[in-house]
């Protein structure tokens, strides 16, 4: 039995790029923003009302904060990584890249 918990499998989703937003998040929206401006399929889970989910981002990523964004299943922090990602050309092979 996995010790990670159940709730936080980005893994799944068919979309390259997962993010675990909550409700009235400025970074979740520029996240969001970024990622349509750039056509990158995504898949957006409100996390607000559920703290068992969010303790297990936490245990996860070491983060308190929330985007929490998951290319191919991997955490790659929140905005400003993903901001920074796109800024040195990384972003789109990533994405673009099969799941590992
Ligand atoms: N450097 C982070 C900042 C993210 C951030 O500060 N998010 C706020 C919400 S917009 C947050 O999680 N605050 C703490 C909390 O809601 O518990 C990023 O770029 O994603």
């Amino acid at each position: 039995m996995s010790e990670q918990g159940t709730r936080i499998r980005p893994a799944d989703h068919p979309e390259p790029v997962v993010l675990y937003v909550t409700h009235y998040c400025g970074y979740c929206m520029m996240a969001k923003a970024l990622l349509e401006r750039l056509d990158v399929p995504y898949r957006s889970i409100d996390v607000t009302t559920d703290p068992a989910a969010r303790a297990e981002l936490v245990e996860r990523t070491g983060r308190r904060t929330v985007p929490q964004i998951f290319i191919h299943g991997r955490s790659i922090g929140g905005y400003q990584e993903l901001h920074e990602l796109h800024a040195r050309g990384a972003l789109a092979a990533m994405v673009a890249s099969a799941a590992s």
